[in-house]
């Protein structure tokens, strides 16, 4: 018998076992309770994968289908207990785990998962997934043999809104990207992705009714950058292939600012003529290339503008799944503006929604049952809100990882972001729903460049939104991330190779 170490299945015989220790996985976002113990347990030469409810048998086939990926010779099989991998749901177990917390334990008899709802399980399979070897993500394994640590995890997140935010406006990621991204997301326990569909270069999503947004609108992009646009068919796929891994998406439309190219599809939607507002277009208008920012808007002394968001936001509601809906409302000057703001929170509540905006829209008496972006956190808000965390110091991840980093934006901090700052971040607001890390797209063009600016940096904010400030330690972070090197190459990210991880 030939005892290899958990370097991956390469040069393992069906006679090898594959030992994996304490030292050679760490799970991230750290857990909030976990206890390893010397004795370990082998997988059988087949084993099955059992659940107790419909629910639960969901997690399974997931479970089923990721160790199947990885060529474990494992079988669906029902009933309880009857098997290696015993996934659980017990809705009593609510009142301690919460709506996505979970136990893990591994014993001498399996593996035994339990939650009070499939979220719940689907992250203890993604705690299982990072105890099991890097090779499990692109298929490489050629081993049944493997020996697990005994082990009890019980886990439960900090906050409910762990999420990032692809502008696919400036330059677009297609269903591909953001499918990938989802997966990502979803292995470090991250629920929420939020995509800022529309501003002034591109029209990313189609809309039936208003079908010159996209046949005109979604032609440009920034200089350099890609255009296209999501049909409604592929928005709902994202949609259903992000619900099975429990991560939602928030469509933004972003109004009535950032919004050039719905004037230019719908010029009765401006107060003047295209061809004068800055900065100065041609004659006739052009789609919209450049980068600046807060020079478009829709004409709010214009009753008709009401229409069209009426229409747009319907349509949007319509085709979305999850219970919120993005009115952007940021970088605007007009006296109108508080009076749109509350209209349009109105009509997003009118269709069953909740309405998200940028921070400037608090300057309204919205509804208090709207939440905040916050970006820089210095709009004093009139009415008391839950907000999502993103300051741009912590959370802007256009900004550079490093000092003078290429291709970045630097307007919120010269510097760039860097991961520790990332992982340094204090919310000292009391209203937290979670935290969000947005990726404007004026200087990422290509899919390596988005990766780039994601990882690592978003496995911070994935432990900080999860894991309790109380074990927070950076040293600590850094020593575990290390660890996932591999599993990121596997998982083909073109991620940063900040310093202190000594990566590639
Ligand atoms: C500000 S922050 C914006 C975006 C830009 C970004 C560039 C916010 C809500 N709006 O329109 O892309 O800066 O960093």
């Amino acid at each position: 018998l030939i005892i290899s170490s958990c370097k991956g299945f390469e040069g393992t015989t069906s006679e090898d076992v594959l030992v994996i220790e304490e030292k050679d996985f760490s799970i991230i976002p750290k857990p909030s309770e976990i206890k390893i113990s010397d004795s370990t347990l082998e997988l059988p030469e087949l084993s099955s994968v059992c659940y107790n409810t419909a629910e639960a048998g969901e997690a399974a086939s997931w479970l089923l289908g990721m160790l199947q990926k990885a060529n474990l010779r494992v079988k669906p099989s029902e009933g309880i207990s009857c098997g290696f991998w015993n996934l659980y749901t017990d809705a009593a177990l609510y009142q301690s785990l919460g709506e996505e917390g979970y136990i893990l334990e591994i014993n001498n008899e399996g593996i035994f998962l339990k939650a009070a709802t499939k979220s719940g399980l689907f992250y203890g399979i993604q705690t299982l997934r990072q105890i099991l070897p890097a090779a499990l993500e692109n298929a490489t394994a050629a081993t049944n043999r493997i020996q697990l640590p005994q082990l009890y995890i019980k886990d439960i997140p900090r906050y409910s809104w762990r999420g990032t935010m692809v502008d696919i406006s400036r330059s677009f990621f297609d269903l591909e990207y953001l499918k990938d991204h989802v997966d990502r997301m979803a292995l470090y326990k991250m629920n929420r992705l939020h995509l800022h569909l529309t501003d002034d270069q591109g029209w990313r999503i189609e809309i039936k009714s208003k079908p010159e947004l996209t046949n005109l609108g979604s032609r440009g992009a920034v200089e350099g950058g890609r255009s296209g646009y999501l049909t409604q068919e592929e928005y709902m796929e994202l949609q259903t292939y992000a619900a099975a891994r429990n991560v939602i998406i928030i469509p933004e439309i972003d109004m009535p600012g950032h919004i050039y190219s719905a004037l230019l599809a719908y010029p009765e939607l401006s107060c003047d003529d295209l061809s004068n507002i800055e900065p100065k277009m041609a004659t006739p208008p052009q789609l919209f290339s450049g980068t600046k920012v807060g020079w478009s808007k829709l004409c709010l002394t214009k009753p008709e503008i009401y229409d069209f968001v009426a229409d747009v936001i319907e349509e949007m509601a319509a085709i979305t799944t999850g219970p919120w809906i993005h009115i952007g409302g940021d970088e605007i000057e007009d006296d109108l503006y508080e009076e749109f703001v509350v209209k349009a929170d109105s009509l997003v509540r009118s269709t069953g929604k909740i309405t998200i905006g940028w921070e400037e829209v608090t300057k309204a008496p919205v509804n208090s049952s709207l939440i905040s972006q916050q970006w820089h956190g210095e709009v004093e808000s009139v009415v008391d809100v839950k907000v999502i965390e993103s300051i741009c110091t912590s959370f802007y991840f256009d900004h550079a990882n490093i000092p003078g980093q290429e291709k970045t934006n630097n307007w919120c901090k010269k510097s760039g972001v860097t991961l520790e700052e990332v992982y340094n971040f204090q919310s000292e607001n009391n209203n937290v729903l979670g935290l969000e890390a947005p990726v404007w797209t004026e200087f990422v063009h290509t899919d390596e460049d988005l990766d780039n600016r994601f990882w690592p940096r978003i496995i911070a904010v994935a432990e900080l939104a999860w894991s309790e400030d109380t074990t927070k330690n950076y040293t600590d972070f850094i020593s575990r991330l290390k660890k996932h090197e591999e599993r990121l190459i596997n998982m083909g990210i073109n991620y940063f190779p900040a310093e202190e991880l000594g990566w590639k």
